[in-house]
């Protein structure tokens, strides 16, 4: 296992961050329940790559931005790799989402970083405003993997993560693109996240009382 590395989950408020590091966690997220604002959460996850290798991957789920606020600077410098995330019922979320992937390239200063997007809430398909062909066309243009996910489906959480630690932790060697696909899909994983610090003290004893290993299910 090599060092840690650290990852901001962000976007425009309620789109589910929290809701999808929850359900990574506890599996128990019910979707629809009374979202709690986020500060700034911070889980330790031990996630198994598709090189076989376990790796310990620290996530910083951060305060959902809403009109007028700007994404805290900081993040954009100490970090190795971003979970950009929006919802497929909303387009303004999707903006948000593309002007934050915009940020990151302009303050990354020039450090290499991986970015993952999830377009979440994937059950609300009646609810649908962000195309799925017109996203994925954007992912490539922008040379990021994107997935659609539900929370209240687990599975659909799984690949996107693996590929997240097992791209941030590749060999020098490897790093360029294209993309190499996961070789091992459909392998069980190893995905097992704990809370470290949280500012929301209500959550911080929720997630002490519950805090346990999960596996990650193969995916269908
Ligand atoms: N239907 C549905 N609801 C979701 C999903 N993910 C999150 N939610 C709900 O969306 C609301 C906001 O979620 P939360 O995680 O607090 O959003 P955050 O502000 O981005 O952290 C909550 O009521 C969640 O239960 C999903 O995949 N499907
Ligand atoms: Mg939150």
């Amino acid at each position: 296992m090599g060092k840690s590395c650290k990852v901001v989950v962000c976007g425009q408020a309620a789109v589910g961050k929290t809701a999808v590091l929850e359900q990574l966690l506890y599996a128990n997220h019910v979707a629809g329940s009374e979202p709690m604002e986020t500060l700034e959460d911070i889980y330790i996850g031990s996630i198994e790559t598709d090189r076989g290798t376990r790796e310990q991957v620290r996530f910083y789920d951060t305060r959902g931005l809403r009109d007028g606020m700007e994404f805290p600077r900081h993040y954009y410098t100490f970090a190795d790799g971003f979970v950009l995330v929006y919802s497929i019922d909303s387009i303004e979320s999707f903006k948000r989402m593309e002007a934050l992937k915009k940020d990151i390239d302009r303050h990354r200063d020039k450090k290499e970083v991986t970015i993952v997007v999830l377009g979440n809430k994937l059950d609300k398909q009646d609810e649908r405003r962000v195309d799925s062909n017109m996203a994925q066309n954007w992912a490539k243009n922008e040379k990021v993997r994107l997935w659609e996910v539900s929370v209240v489906d687990r599975r659909t959480l799984i690949e996107a993560f693996v590929y997240l630690a097992s791209k941030m932790t590749q060999p020098q060697s490897k790093s360029t693109f294209p993309l190499s696909r996961n070789k091992n899909k459909g392998a069980i994983r190893h995905l097992y996240l704990t809370p470290l610090h949280t500012h929301s003290e209500a959550l911080f004893m929720r997630r002490r009382l519950l805090s346990h290993c999960l596996e990650a299910c193969p995916a269908p």
